[in-house]
C-alpha cells in the first residue's frame, strides 16, 4: 500500500473506531492511538522523508488536513459522550441539583466611604448639598484666589505634588492640598444666589507619613453664603455636627486660629468622646479633640467668588475624614486606611 493509501486507511479506521467509543477512557485511548505522539497518524507523517521530493508537499498537506479533521471529530464526540453521561447521572439521581452552591464572599463599604456617607447624611439634614470639585486643580484656585499669593508663607503649610506644565504658565496645575478651592468653583457657579454646599474629596500633600498623617486623605469642606450669616451660625452648625456624628450631649470649644481665606479664623474642638473630657491617651490628657478648621469667609475670597462682601457674608469649615473616623472607632494608626489589610477592613 502506498503511504497515500495508508493515510486514507488510517483516517477511515479512526473515524469508525471513534463512533464505537462510548466512555471517556475509551476516547482517551482512541486519542492516544491515532493522534498521540506515538500514534498511527504521527508515525505515518514522519514517513514523509521516504517519499520522492515532489510528492512530499501534497502528502504533508493531506496529513495535516486529516489531523485537523480527526481532532475536531474527537472533540465533538467527547462533548457528546459527556452530555450523555450527565443525562444518565441526572436520570439516576446521582447529581443533586438542589444542593446549595458555595457562598460567594460579600464585600462591604470601606470605613472611609462609610464615614463620608455619614457626613453627607448629617449635612443633608442641615440643608447642605454635595458639590464635587476636581482633584487636579489650578494653582490659582488652590492658592491665589483663596488669598494665598505666591510669596505668602502659608504656602509652606500646604506643599504638594505639581503636574509638569509650563513652569510659569497661568494654568499651572497641582494635586489639591485641601478641598477649599472648591469654594471658589461653587461660588462662581451660584453667585449671586445664597449657597449651602459640602465639598468632599481626596486631597494630597507632600507630607511625612506618621500614625496621624497621610500624604493623601479625605476632607469634607462646608460653605454657606447668604445675606445674614454670622459666626453663631457656624458654631451652631459645628455643634450640631458633633452631636450627630459623635453622640448626643457633646460640648464644643472654639479657639482662635489663622487661615488666609477666613477672617476671623477658628479651630473647633469637641470634648473627648472616650473620656468625656476627663483626660485620656486619645485626647492626650487635654479632654478635647480637634474636629475642624473654620471661619467667616474672607471678603477677598467672597469677591473672588463673585459676591459683593458689603452685601454677602459666609462661613466655611474643613473637616478631615480619616481622623474623625479614627476617634469614633478607636483606630490607632491612619496607615490602616490604605494598608488594604482585610483583618482591619472586616472590623467595620
Ligand atoms: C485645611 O486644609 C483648611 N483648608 C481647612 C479650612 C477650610 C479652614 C475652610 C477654614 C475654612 P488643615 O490643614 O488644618 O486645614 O486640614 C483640615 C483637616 O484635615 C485637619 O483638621 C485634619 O482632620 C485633616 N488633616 C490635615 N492633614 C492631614 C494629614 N496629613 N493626614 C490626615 N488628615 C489630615
Amino acid at each position: 500500500m502506498s503511504p497515500f493509501d495508508e493515510l486514507e486507511q488510517v483516517r477511515a479506521d479512526a473515524l469508525d473506531a471513534l463512533t464505537a467509543c462510548t466512555t471517556l477512557p475509551a476516547l482517551a485511548a482512541w486519542e492516544k492511538q491515532y493522534l498521540g505522539r506515538k500514534g498511527q497518524l504521527t508515525r505515518l507523517t514522519r514517513a514523509v522523508g521516504t517519499l520522492p521530493k515532489e510528492e512530499r508537499p501534497t502528502f504533508g498537506k493531506r496529513a495535516n488536513a486529516i489531523k485537523q479533521e480527526l481532532t475536531a471529530a474527537h472533540e465533538a464526540r467527547l462533548a457528546q459522550v459527556k452530555q450523555e453521561a450527565l443525562s444518565k447521572d441526572l436520570a439516576q439521581g446521582a447529581v443533586d441539583v438542589t444542593l446549595p452552591g458555595r457562598p460567594v464572599a460579600l464585600g462591604h463599604l470601606h470605613l472611609t466611604t462609610q464615614t463620608l456617607r455619614q457626613l453627607y447624611a448629617i449635612f443633608a439634614q442641615m440643608g447642605f448639598e454635595v458639590y464635587e470639585a476636581p482633584d487636579v486643580e489650578l494653582e490659582a484656585y488652590n492658592f491665589d484666589l483663596l488669598n494665598i499669593p505666591a510669596y505668602h508663607p502659608a504656602r509652606d503649610m500646604w506643599d504638594t505634588f505639581w503636574v509638569r506644565d509650563e513652569p510659569h504658565s497661568e494654568a499651572r496645575r497641582l494635586l489639591r492640598t485641601h478641598t477649599s478651592p472648591g469654594q471658589i468653583r461653587a461660588m462662581r457657579e451660584r453667585a449671586p444666589q445664597p449657597l449651602r454646599v459640602i465639598l468632599p474629596g481626596k486631597v494630597y500633600r507632600y507630607e511625612q507619613i506618621t500614625t496621624r498623617s497621610e500624604h493623601q486623605f479625605y476632607q469634607v469642606e462646608g460653605l454657606a453664603v447668604g445675606r445674614t450669616i454670622t459666626m453663631t451660625d457656624l458654631i451652631g452648625t459645628m455643634h450640631q455636627f458633633a452631636e450627630l456624628f459623635y453622640g448626643a450631649g457633646r460640648k464644643i470649644r472654639v479657639r482662635s486660629s489663622y487661615f488666609p481665606f477666613t477672617e476671623p479664623s477658628i479651630e473647633i474642638d469637641t470634648d473627648c468622646i472616650l473620656c468625656g473630657g476627663k483626660g485620656c491617651s486619645v485626647c492626650k490628657y487635654t479632654g478635647w479633640l480637634e474636629i475642624a478648621g473654620a471661619g467667616m469667609v474672607h471678603p477677598v475670597v467672597l469677591q473672588n467668588g463673585g459676591y459683593d462682601p458689603a452685601e454677602w457674608s459666609g462661613f466655611a469649615f474643613g473637616l478631615g475624614v480619616e481622623r474623625p473616623a479614627m476617634m469614633k472607632y478607636g483606630v490607632k494608626d491612619i496607615r490602616y486606611f490604605y494598608g488594604n489589610d482585610l483583618r482591619f477592613l472586616r472590623q467595620f
